[in-house]
């Protein structure tokens, strides 16, 4: 048996058309959606993502902007940027990409962005609303492996997903978002005893530990649903997943690949934010 390859990049094609057919009708009302990507440092694989947002942001016909700041640029200057872009009308997504340099806290900056123009779903009240069930901006890498789901026709409710990873930005949203859709949720981490144990009873695998090829033929269940969140470089600096693709295909029915994979997702559901955040503005103009 051979898995059905799940295309990130089919998928997000599909989807940025018909957010570059909403973003015209938002353009003819007088509203252009706006992104500013923070790129605060020379960290490599970060300069590769920006540029690549940048880009499909400016395909996708939106108000694109990208600040490049320097290694040394202090936490309060970057505070004081974030401020003026929460006041700037142009503006409706406001994403400084992560990992920011060591002396800068993460938090402070997270939080210092206003929620209205978080579009990375990184801030407390986006984070609560979405554990709530209340509308809100849901991170761009989680929700774009719920739209992969929806577009295969993969049904949720019911099915076990077992979540390997816990981070902020990935795996507890991750599972959340599952949980909002009745699936029953086991996150397993670097403290869990036996992994694979549990990972073999997940009809859905999605894969969130940063570690290349991690997840071998022995963590799966046959005809299980393996998503491959990793981005990671191999012993040849080869770009690879949390997953080993070649064996989990023979056993899983569908799987994403890397590159190609969540990738492309995570870059369309940032614009797909970006021009909720835009709507959003349009309709408070017309409300006032
Ligand atoms: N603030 N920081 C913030 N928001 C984010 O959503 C991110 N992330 C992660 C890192 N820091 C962030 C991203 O954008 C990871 N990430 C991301 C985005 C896109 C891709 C990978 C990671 C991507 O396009 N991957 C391609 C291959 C790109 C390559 O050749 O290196 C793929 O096909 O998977």
């Amino acid at each position: 048996m051979s898995a059905t390859l799940i295309s990130g990049k089919e998928i997000a094609n599909k989807k940025k058309s018909e957010i570059a057919a909403e973003v015209e009708a938002l353009k003819q009302a007088g509203v252009t959606p706006g992104l500013v990507v923070i790129l605060v440092g020379n960290n490599p694989a970060s300069r590769t993502y920006v540029t690549s947002k940048e880009k499909t942001c400016k395909e996708l016909g939106m108000h694109s902007v990208l600040i490049e700041l320097p290694e040394t640029t202090t936490e309060q200057e970057l505070l004081n940027k974030i401020d003026e872009l929460n006041h700037d009308e142009k503006i409706h997504g406001i994403l400084v990409q992560l990992p920011v340099p060591e002396h800068i806290n993460e938090t402070s900056i997270i939080e210092a962005i206003s929620p209205e123009k978080d579009v990375d779903g990184f801030h407390p009240i986006n984070v609560g609303r979405m554990m709530t069930g209340q509308d809100a901006f849901l991170p761009c890498t989680p929700y774009g492996v719920m739209v992969m789901m929806k577009e295969m026709g993969i049904e949720i409710a019911g099915k076990h997903v077992v979540v390997i990873g816990r981070s902020n930005i990935v795996g507890k949203p991750q599972g959340q978002l599952f949980l909002n859709e009745n699936a029953t949720v086991t996150y397993v981490h670097s403290k869990t005893v036996d992994i694979k144990s549990i990972t073999k009873q997940a009809d859905i695998l999605v894969a969130a530990v940063g570690r290349p090829y991690f997840v071998t033929e022995d963590f799966i269940k046959p005809g299980a649903v393996v998503i491959d969140v990793g981005i990671n470089r191999n012993s040849e600096g080869k770009l690879c997943g949390d997953v080993d693709f070649d064996q989990v295909k023979e056993k899983a029915s569908y799987i994403t690949p890397v590159p190609g994979g969540v990738g492309p997702m995570t870059i369309t559901m940032l614009m797909y934010n970006t021009l909720k955040s835009a709507k959003k503005a349009l309709a408070k103009l017309q409300n006032a």
